[in-house]
């Protein structure tokens, strides 16, 4: 090899990429039981929402059917989905929170 002959190194750096959390929306259905006001304590209560936002969450829910309380990872949806469900149950009320992902 002559001294003018250029050597080229393959880089061989590894990068470590760590996909974002995929994220799941916790949907709240209505239903012909459950008192408004409980709806609300329930939002305010499991999801950190101001009064304010917990009635707007709530009227959504009972004028459109459904609507989507808030968005987090897999885990924490699911954990608040079910603890919401459950807090309705205890009173014997159909009160309905599910996850799903999110697009
Ligand atoms: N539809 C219920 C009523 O009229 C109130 C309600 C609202 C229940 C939203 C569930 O997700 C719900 N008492």
């Amino acid at each position: 090899m002559s001294d003018n002959d250029v050597v080229l190194t393959p880089k061989t750096k590894t990068k470590l990429k760590l996909d974002k959390p995929k994220l799941y929306k916790v949907i709240l259905f209505n239903d012909d039981y459950t008192p408004r006001e409980f709806v609300v304590t329930v939002l305010k209560g499991e999801f950190r929402m101001s009064e304010e936002q917990a009635y707007h969450v709530m009227i959504t829910a009972h004028r459109r059917g459904v609507c989507v309380v808030a968005v987090f990872t897999k885990d924490v949806a699911e954990t608040k989905a079910t603890r919401a469900t459950e807090a309705g149950r205890a009173k014997g009320y159909p009160l309905q929170f599910t996850t799903e992902p999110e697009e």
